[in-house]
């Protein structure tokens, strides 16, 4: 779900009408709707798209000055209700929920929210465009010079909607788009707050998520049952248009905790694992899937589905997986091409809620497997954490693209900030890499299962190997092999993104040939 919205200060109607408006291609796929909502202070016009089914993670609230446009979802609703002293609000959907935060917490209102969301509101003069803790949904901004500020969940989507040649201005604390003159990201954990009254948009950053700093000792014992009922918590709380929902699975502790979770509060749960002719983990899911089978009480058990695809057809998912990501990081993207091909050979016909082991390698220190020394395994957690922001790995848009929504139960706000400020030592502990997740989910698994090895998802699928068989074709040598696929990513990223193209329309071949003479000519 997404949206590509120009506000205008409410005194210039005619301005919003008039203002030169495409329709928005989002790579999200879904209907898109004209909106036009007299928001507070301001007219939102633009559109919105998503599925027409009910697990529409889109909402919209209004009432008096305030209003509320939110895509995503929350996952803390009941506390939510708490706070305000009204438990009933728990039930009143998303938007409404967040719309009465607005009424008594105002733009703060952000920093209790524990969920997955962009959003735009409007709190009379005030706009408020935020997004999650961990830009979960990726948000957008351009402020114009006549106090317009237009919005959208995909930088494509805002240079159609907003008026960006009428000069767009920088945001103090905002980073400017790759390509796209005066577009920024809002940065994760930030709202981003314009006021209406001014001639030029005013705007200011409020922080409402930073990543801890400081870390916890706690006994193994406890540190085991933190995360155990953390992470079901985090699982549970996303199992919402039950039952049948799908996990992918890889059979790596990650996703199988997660699978294993999920399955044992929706009976239907279906995983499904993708391999390529290169390389698979497909053993190592079915040994999860099977499990899971056997040791659930009562028919049916989970239904466990393999995908393979062939190198070549993997590879031609990049411009896809480009184009939904908005991502310029090649290693990021080797991470989510073999996802997003697999998202889009999913059934189609009813929106999918999917629930990936995304993301736990990140707090627990998981890619450094060469790390043994508790101060470097911290330094690279802390890193990590750092240097997230941007990427957009976690971005629904991967799956929306294929009509699908994911969401990440490693990167629910409690159990990140459980995970990441857990003290080092049990994270590696008694030489194994993750311990406190594999020993916290140890009695839901196989024993093989709970000792294996890490193995990164473009290791696993063989994408590593296929984008680097696909430059050596292209005589590249292996010294400068890295530095190809981040010239490759970047060439699509400008085609795509910041030059509109649709990714059927681009010929991976002859992008890599022109990425690579660019490189040639730009010298080593
Ligand atoms: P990995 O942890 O192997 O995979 C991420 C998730 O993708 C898995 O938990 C699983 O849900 C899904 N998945 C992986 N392989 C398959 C498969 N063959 N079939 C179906 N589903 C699968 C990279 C990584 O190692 O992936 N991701 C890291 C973090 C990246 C680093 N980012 C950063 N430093 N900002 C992660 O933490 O997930
Ligand atoms: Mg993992
Ligand atoms: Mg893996």
């Amino acid at each position: 779900t997404g949206f590509a919205l120009t506000a205008t200060p409410a005194g210039r109607r005619a301005d919003a009408r008039a203002g030169k408006r495409r329709i928005p291609r989002f790579a999200t796929a879904g209907r898109v709707a004209d909106v036009e909502v007299r928001a507070g202070d301001w007219w939102w016009t633009g559109s919105v798209v998503g599925p027409d089914a009910s697990s529409a993670c889109l909402s919209l609230a209004v009432d008096g000055s305030l209003a509320v446009l939110l895509a995503g979802e929350l996952y803390n609703q009941d506390e939510l209700a708490g706070a305000l002293g009204d438990p009933g609000l728990a039930e009143a959907g998303d938007a409404q929920l967040l719309l009465a935060c607005l009424k008594c917490y105002g733009p703060h209102a952000f920093r209790l929210l524990n969920g997955r969301f962009a959003a735009l509101a409007a709190d009379g003069g005030a706009l408020v465009a935020a997004t999650d803790h961990c830009g979960g949904v990726p948000l957008y901004l351009t402020a114009v010079a006549d106090g317009r500020v237009s919005v959208a969940t995909e930088a494509k989507t805002l240079l159609a909607v907003a008026d960006v040649g009428a000069g767009g201005h920088p945001v103090a604390g905002l980073r400017a788009v790759r390509g796209s003159d005066g577009v920024h990201q809002v940065p994760a954990g930030g709202a981003v707050v314009a006021e209406a009254a001014a001639g030029r948009p005013r705007t200011r950053l409020v922080r409402t998520w930073t990543p801890p700093l400081h870390r916890r000792y706690l006994p193994e014992r406890q540190a085991l049952r933190e995360v155990r009922e953390a992470l079901e918590r985090a699982v549970h709380r996303r199992l919402r248009d039950g039952p049948g929902h799908t996990a992918v699975l890889s059979g790596g502790i990650d996703s199988s905790a997660v699978a294993a979770l999920a399955a044992s509060a929706d009976g239907a749960l279906h995983t499904v694992s993708m391999g390529t002719d290169l390389r698979d983990e497909f053993r190592e899911a079915r040994l999860v899937a099977d499990h899971l089978a056997r040791t659930r009480p009562g028919p049916p058990g989970p239904r466990h589905t393999e995908i393979r695809i062939g190198t070549a057809e993997l590879l031609a998912e990049l411009p896809w997986t480009v184009w939904a990501s908005e991502c310029t990081d090649p290693e990021v993207v080797e991470y989510l091409l073999p996802l997003a091909a697999l998202y889009r050979r999913l059934p189609t016909g009813r929106p999918l809620r999917i629930l990936t082991g995304y993301g736990a390698d990140i707090p627990l220190g998981g890619m450094h497997r060469e790390v043994d020394r508790p101060a470097a395994l911290d330094d690279a957690v802390a890193h990590d954490m750092d240097t997230f922001d941007g990427l957009n790995e976690m971005s629904p848009v991967l799956s929306g693209a294929a009509g699908h929504w994911t969401t990440h139960p490693y990167w629910d706000r409690d159990l990140l900030e459980s995970l990441v400020t857990l003290e080092a030592g049990l994270k590696r502990r008694h030489g194994r890499d993750k311990w406190v997740l594999r020993e916290a989910v140890a009695d839901l698994l196989p024993a093989e299962t709970v000792r294996r090895p890490k193995l990164g998802v473009h290791e696993g699928s063989g994408t590593t190997s296929s984008f680097t068989l696909l430059l050596r074709e292209h005589g590249v040598p292996d010294a400068r092999i890295a530095a190809a696929k981040g010239a490759v990513v970047r060439r699509l990223y400008d085609a795509v993104v910041a030059g509109a193209a649709h990714p059927d329309e681009i010929d991976l071949a002859h992008e890599t040939k022109a990425a690579l003479a660019g490189q040639d000519a730009a010298g080593p």
